[in-house]
Formats: structure tokens, C-alpha cells, sequence
């Protein structure tokens, strides 16, 4: 069912100051930079590799504001691992296949994510401690 890791999701308080140690530090390239306001999120996708279905990326994200979930995350546990996101050939299939086993979906539907990806969040509680998301990649990234 899943194809790569996607992506890992780190909160932080300052999403320009993380773009820039990733930049220099490492050698990583910005691809794609967003505001979700649904997520309540500024949003940076770093790519580290093509793979399987699509590419995989390192994604930062600074909360638009405290009553928000990356902003509760923030204040409770500090900046850090916020959630690992697998890619899916087909998110809406994906969600059907896991909410049957019993796992908590918090989407019921997917919405939109990054560079026009659908995306879906599973419960944390039910994924032994990990805030989870599936990912379908936009049919051409770009
Ligand atoms: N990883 C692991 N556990 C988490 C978590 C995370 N990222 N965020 C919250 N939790 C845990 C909390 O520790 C808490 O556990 P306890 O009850 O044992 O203390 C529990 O989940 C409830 O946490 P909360 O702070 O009360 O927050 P809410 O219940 O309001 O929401 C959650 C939790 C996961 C349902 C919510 O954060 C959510 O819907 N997340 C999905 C959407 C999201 O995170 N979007 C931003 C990223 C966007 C993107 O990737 O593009
Ligand atoms: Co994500």
C-alpha cells in the first residue's frame, strides 16, 4: 500500500530560519513554499529524491497561529518530528482499506496538500504514538 515516505514533517517556530540551515547545511533545494490556510500552516517542501509514485521531501512547517494544531504541537511538545506522510497510488482507496481495519481516520475525505497532492490524516492515537499521512501526488508534479 505504501509506495515511499513521502515526506517527514518538522514544527518550528521559524520556517526561514530552518529553510536556510537546510540550505546551507545540507544542499537542499526548495521546491515548493505555501500557505495552507485549512492546515493552518506556512508550509516549505525540501526534495531529497525522486522515488516510487512521486518524490520524497522534507517538510517544514511554522503554525499561522497558536490555536492550530502544528501551533498546540508546538507549545506542548517545542519544535521538532511532527508527522511522517506516506505515499499512496490512491488516497481515497488507501483511507477505505485502513479505516476498515479499525484505525482512526481524522480526514474522512482527503484534501489538499503540498504541490497539489490529495492527503489524509490517521489518528495518532491508533499509530502507536505517530501523527500519519497519506499522500496521492499530483498526477504531474511540478
Ligand atoms: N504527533 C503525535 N501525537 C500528537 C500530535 C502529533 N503531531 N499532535 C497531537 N498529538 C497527541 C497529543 O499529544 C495528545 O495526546 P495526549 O491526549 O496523550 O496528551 C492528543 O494527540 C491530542 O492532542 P491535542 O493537542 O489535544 O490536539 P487535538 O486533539 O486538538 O488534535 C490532532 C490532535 C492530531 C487530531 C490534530 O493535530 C490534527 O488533526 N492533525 C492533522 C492535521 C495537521 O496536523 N495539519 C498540519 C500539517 C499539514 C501538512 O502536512 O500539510
Ligand atoms: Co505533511
Amino acid at each position: 500500500m505504501f509506495l515511499r515516505i513521502d515526506h517527514v514533517g518538522i514544527a518550528c517556530h521559524d520556517i526561514e530560519e530552518k529553510i536556510a540551515f537546510y540550505e546551507s547545511k545540507f544542499g537542499l533545494r526548495v521546491v515548493s513554499r505555501e500557505v495552507n490556510e485549512e492546515q493552518g500552516v506556512k508550509e516549505a517542501m525540501l526534495h531529497i529524491a525522486d522515488a516510487p509514485g512521486g518524490g520524497s521531501y522534507i517538510q517544514l512547517l511554522e503554525p499561522l497561529g497558536p490555536d492550530t494544531p502544528v501551533g498546540k504541537f508546538l507549545a506542548k511538545r517545542g519544535e521538532g518530528v511532527h508527522h511522517v506522510a506516506f505515499g499512496v497510488p490512491d488516497v481515497e482507496d488507501a483511507l477505505r482499506t485502513i479505516g476498515g481495519e479499525g484505525i482512526r481516520l481524522i480526514d474522512e475525505r482527503p484534501r489538499h496538500g503540498s504541490m497539489n497532492s490529495s492527503i489524509a490524516f490517521l489518528h495518532p492515537k491508533d499509530m502507536g504514538g505517530v501523527l500519519t499521512e497519506l499522500v496521492q501526488a499530483a498526477p504531474e508534479e511540478s
